[in-house]
Parts: C-alpha cells; structure tokens; sequence
C-alpha cells in the first residue's frame, strides 16, 4: 500500500498527526481551562438509573486543588482506545475477500479526529457510566462515520482524490470496492455493536433502543436523506434555516446518537438524555460552521482533503450565507449553547464542556 503514496500524502499525514496529537492547536490554549472536578480520572462508577441529572456530591471536592483538564491528552488516550479496538474488530482476513477487508481497514484506520466514538465514551461517563461496555458502541460509530465519508469521496458524488491525508479509498481500490467497502462498514458496525453488547450483558431493550436510533440517524431520516438534500440544493441559494435543516441530518444526526447513544448505555435517565440530546445538536451545528469555516480558510495540505470545494461546488455555506466573522461567532455561540444544556451536569461531563470547545477550535 505504501508503494502508492506519493510524498505529498506522506507529508499531509505527518502534518495532521501533529495537529492531532497536541502539538499544534489543540494543546495550549485550551489546556489551561479548569475543570471542576478531577473525577474524570478516578475508577468510574456505576452506571445510576436515577431520573435526577448527576450533581456534585462532596462538599470537600471545593476545597481540593484541581490539575487543569489537559484535553490534548485526554484525545490522545481516548483515540488511542478506540484504535486498538477498530484494529481488532477488523481484522485482516486471508478470505476469498480479503481484498474487501482491506479497503474497509484502509479507510478505517487512516486517522481521523475520532470525534463521535469519543464523544459517545465522553457521554457514558458524564451520566457515570463505565466506558468498556460502550466501546463497541463507539466503534460501531466510527465505522459508519468512515463509509459515509469513503461513499460520499465517489465520483458520483463529491469526486474527492485525498481524505484523511490519504488517497481517497476509489483512488487506490477502484470505484467497485470502495462502494463495497462503505456497504461493508455500515453493516458491520451493526453487527459489531449487537454482538459486544450482548458480551457486555447490556439488557436487551436498550440495545434495541440504540440500535434504532442510530439506524435512524443514519437512514432517509437522518445522514442519508441530509446527503440527499445537499445534492439536490448544489448551485441553488438556501436560507439559514435550511442549511440548518440540512445539516442536521447530514451531519448533525450521528453527533446526536454518538452522544445520547453513548448516554443511554451508561445509564442516563431521560432527563440526562434530553439535556444531552440538546448539547448534541448545538454541538453539531457548531462543528459544522466550523467545517465550512475550514473549508474556505484552511489549505488542502493541513486539512488532509481537499479546501475550497464547497465553493467550487455551488453549495452554500455559513460563511456564504453570514459571512466569516459572524459565522465564527456563531459557531462560538454554538459552543456556549451545548455547554449550558450540561449545567446539572458535575465534573464527570468536563469531557463534553471541553470537546464543545474542541469542535469549534479544531484546525483540521
Ligand atoms: C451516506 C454518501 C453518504 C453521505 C452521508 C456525512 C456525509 C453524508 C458525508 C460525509 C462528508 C462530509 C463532508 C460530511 C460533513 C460532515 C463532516 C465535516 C465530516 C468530516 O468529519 P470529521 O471532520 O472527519 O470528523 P475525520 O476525518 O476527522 O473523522
């Protein structure tokens, strides 16, 4: 595979691999921000059934002197969880279609933020839910979060040559299996998250609630009917409201079910599930202007695909629509929105307050 890398895409991946991994944006201004509790990091508790958002409980907890929420490590541990469990659940197969799995491992683990399998862990525990019964969940997010972007870099679609610093997956397997291999990662993932919730014990009702709601936030209801709209408005003017009403299926939908999805397996109750299911959507839309903001002031090289496209396209954009500055301004806003829906959260959701942060000061 190497052998088909020309330096330009070795370079792209070195570069995201800094900016990824704390040295570049994400580590300095935003590790200086408190958080209110260092809980994150001690041994989680049980997931708690009660229909009262978590609060904090010891009195004493004010008066301990907190470290700083360090976020760049925080990604690091957590991407890192993910990939070794994304590693093991696609294993390489010396089958009649071996060459199927790898395309499907090809795209899976180019890198990546990681941002929806972290954000379901980051959920299951600010409800005080264990991570390790979620994994699956989390990476079952992934995977279809990878095949939307391996279908939608298709000539038929976006006709995309670079993702994730990479080739896109066509470029290097042919239009045939790329298809195949994003059909290959939608439907595993559902297999993946059944079967690791059953070894996990999760009652069977809630599996099937999760497994529903991601299914629709995937379907004609959700990213795939967003897709659709997206095509169909290309060179056509929109108004605000519906590039919101776009990008809350194309995009917005999987955040909402990574967040709640992750949630209800860690034992949010509903009033949890609400206040979350508001952070999510304020943080998908956030994460979307940012998208859009990236696009237009970000080279090809740092991003890892290519800048400019939306334009290019004729689809409109926040920045098309409002302008830069006050895009920006409402992605920040956006931000503000998804932290406050986690006021009757404790220091167990700092995670969330800080990746709300994250979606909008990300470089890449
Ligand atoms: C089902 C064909 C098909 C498409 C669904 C989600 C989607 C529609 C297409 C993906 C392409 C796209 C540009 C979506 C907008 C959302 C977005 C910015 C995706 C990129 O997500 P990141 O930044 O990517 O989290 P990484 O590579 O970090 O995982």
């Amino acid at each position: 595979m190497r052998g088909l890398r020309p330096a330009i895409f070795e370079s792209i991946s070195r570069r995201r691999s800094e900016l990824l991994t704390g040295e570049g944006v994400v580590g300095g201004r935003l590790k200086e921000v408190s958080h209110q509790q260092s809980d994150f990091e001690r041994p989680m508790q049980q997931a708690k059934s009660s229909s009262e958002p978590a609060t904090t409980a010891d009195p004493a907890a004010t008066l301990i002197s907190v470290p700083p929420f360090d976020l760049a490590r925080y990604l690091r541990e957590r991407t890192g969880v993910i990939e070794r469990q994304l590693a093991i659940s696609i294993a390489e197969s010396d089958g009649p279609a071996n060459r199927l799995v790898e395309a499907m491992r090809y795209s899976l683990m180019a890198g990546g933020k990681r941002l929806r399998p972290i954000l379901a862990l980051a959920a299951c525990e600010a409800v005080g839910g264990q991570i390790e019964p979620a994994i699956g969940y989390a990476c079952a997010l992934e995977m279809i979060h990878t095949y939307s972007l391996v279908h939608d870099d298709l000539p038929c679609m976006d006709d995309d040559d670079l993702r994730r610093g990479r080739p896109t997956n066509h470029k290097v397997f042919g239009e045939a299996i790329a298809t195949l291999a994003g059909d290959g990662l939608l439907t595993d993932a559902f297999g993946l998250f059944a079967r690791s919730a059953k070894a996990a014990g999760i009652p069977a009702e809630l599996v099937v609630d999760t497994i529903a709601e991601l299914a629709d936030a995937c379907g004609s209801a959700g990213m795939v009917g967003g897709q659709v709209i997206d095509l169909l408005a290309e060179g056509q003017p929109l108004t605000q409201l519906e590039l919101e009403q776009l990008h809350s299926k194309k995009t917005g939908a999987l955040f909402v079910a990574s967040v709640c999805g992750g949630a209800r397996l860690g034992g949010a109750a509903p009033a949890q599930l609400q206040a979350l299911q508001k952070y999510a959507r304020a943080l998908g839309l956030a994460f979307q202007v940012t998208d859009d903001l990236l696009d237009v002031e970000q080279t090809t090289e740092r991003l890892g695909k290519r800048s400019q496209k939306d334009h290019e396209r004729g689809k409109a954009t926040y920045p098309s629509i409002l302008g830069i500055e006050r895009s920006r301004a409402m992605a920040h806003e956006l931000a503000d929105h998804a932290r406050d829906a986690l006021a009757g959260f404790d220091g167990r959701a700092e995670p969330l307050r800080m990746l709300a942060g994250f979606a909008v000061e990300r470089k890449l």
